[in-house]
């Protein structure tokens, strides 16, 4: 039945929001939704989903081959997918219209050493609020492993789902000390957003997305209910040392040097082979520890935490007003600043990084699958640690 989980006071509100997205394309962030369907998270807080499995991003330094590492790191990149994708449907009930951020919203934290793994550290900076770009660097420097990307989405409507298609990429440097260095292009998959009409709406993964880098290829394809094994949330993967594997499509040609893997990728997979397990996101993941950029650990006035707060409060505790009320305070804010700036002719600085229209690692990378665009902006992260991540 439609609208089966909405609140019933909430339906109506719910089917004039359907309404509006399906005649819409664009920035989603922009319309207003019931309440009902508002997460009290931030967007600048999703970078951290890269990190959950703290041990297996730092387990790609230990790899000793070219080979093993490709499939070090897609084994860490399949296992993030489980929380990047569906944390908010344990955590909420269903997937969520998650809190947009303002220009120069930052967002820091950490994973603690452990068993030798080293400290990771997490900086989140928003670099555009109309449309929403979402620029991040994790780094766990004891390893040399470092991972530095920016997010934005386009959405579309279609057959009674959300399409989006997600604009950016991850540049993943991989340089233990006395090891050798390597640099991974990681593109990002297709989300379709389903279950709408019943207002539960839930992310599935579509078509597929690459890890390019040390001399290999991994291709992903994902597939939803009906398709491979009839179950949702599969994927199949390609890891290939042979890019002349590419050379007409975007799927491999089979060269008998490819490992295979396949399942689910918020479960477990096996190299088809052998028969032997590839990932596995049964067990707990680590939150990030949050902490505060200013120096003394405190939290500045555009941390997300602190900026939110009575946003949050009020969306958590079911005071809608109060939360429309907060959320308008910070949005006039915005208005005025962009105002202000117009009149002064200067604009918003980045904090921790820098635009570059053109990034020479996704371009040589990029042509490997012959990837589109040929071309991406980068932001450049200026290595400018807030002194709190030296304590
Ligand atoms: C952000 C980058 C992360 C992965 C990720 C997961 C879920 C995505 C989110 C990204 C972007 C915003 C998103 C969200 C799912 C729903 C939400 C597309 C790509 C949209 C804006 C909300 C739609 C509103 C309905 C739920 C009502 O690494």
């Amino acid at each position: 039945q439609a609208g089966e989980a909405v609140p019933a006071a909430q339906r109506g509100s719910w089917t004039s929001f359907l309404k509006s997205i399906a005649s819409f394309s664009g920035d989603l962030s922009s319309l207003t939704a019931p309440p009902f369907i508002l997460s009290p998270v931030s967007l600048t807080e999703f970078p951290a989903y890269w990190c959950e499995r703290p041990e297996l991003f730092a387990a790609i330094a230990d790899a000793k081959t070219a080979e093993d590492r490709s499939l070090a790191v897609l084994r860490w990149f399949i296992s993030t997918l489980k929380g990047q994708y569906t944390s908010r449907n344990e955590s909420m009930g269903s997937e969520k219209k998650p809190l947009n951020p303002v220009l120069g919203e930052l967002f820091y934290g950490y994973w603690p050493d452990k068993d030798g793994r080293g400290r990771t550290n997490l900086l989140v900076e928003q670099v555009s609020h109309h449309p929403p770009v979402t620029a991040y660097v994790i780094e766990n420097k004891t390893k040399g492993v470092k991972l530095v990307g920016h997010n934005a989405q386009k959405t579309s409507f279609s057959s009674g789902s959300i399409m989006v298609r997600q604009v950016g990429h991850a540049i993943l440097t991989v340089a233990p000390p006395g090891g050798r260095k390597d640099e991974y292009l990681i593109t990002l998959p297709r989300l379709r957003i389903d279950g709408l009409w019943y207002g539960s709406p839930y992310v599935e993964l579509a078509e597929n997305s690459y890890v390019v880098g040390g001399g290999y290829i991994s291709s992903i394809e994902y597939k939803g209910r009906g398709y491979f094994s009839g179950k949702s949330h599969t994927f199949k993967a390609i890891t290939t040392p042979d890019s002349s594997a590419f050379a007409s499509s975007s799927k491999p040609i089979p060269t008998g040097r490819e490992h295979i893997t396949e399942g689910t990728w918020h479960e477990e997979s096996k190299f088809t082979k052998t028969g032997v397990e590839f990932h596995n996101v049964h067990g707990p993941k680590e939150e990030v520890t949050v902490i505060g950029g200013v120096s003394g650990g405190e939290m500045g006035e555009f941390e997300t935490r602190n900026l939110w707060s009575a946003v949050a409060k009020g969306i958590k505790e079911g005071d809608y007003e109060a939360a429309s009320r907060e959320k308008s305070k910070i949005e006039n804010d915005q208005r005025q600043r962009r105002k202000d700036e117009q009149a002064a002719g200067t604009t918003w600085p980045f904090k921790h990084f820098n635009r570059l229209e053109s990034d020479p690692i996704y371009e040589e990378l990029a042509k490997v699958v012959k990837l589109t665009p040929p071309v991406e902006d980068i932001y450049e992260f200026q290595e400018n640690w807030p002194p709190t991540f030296s304590a």
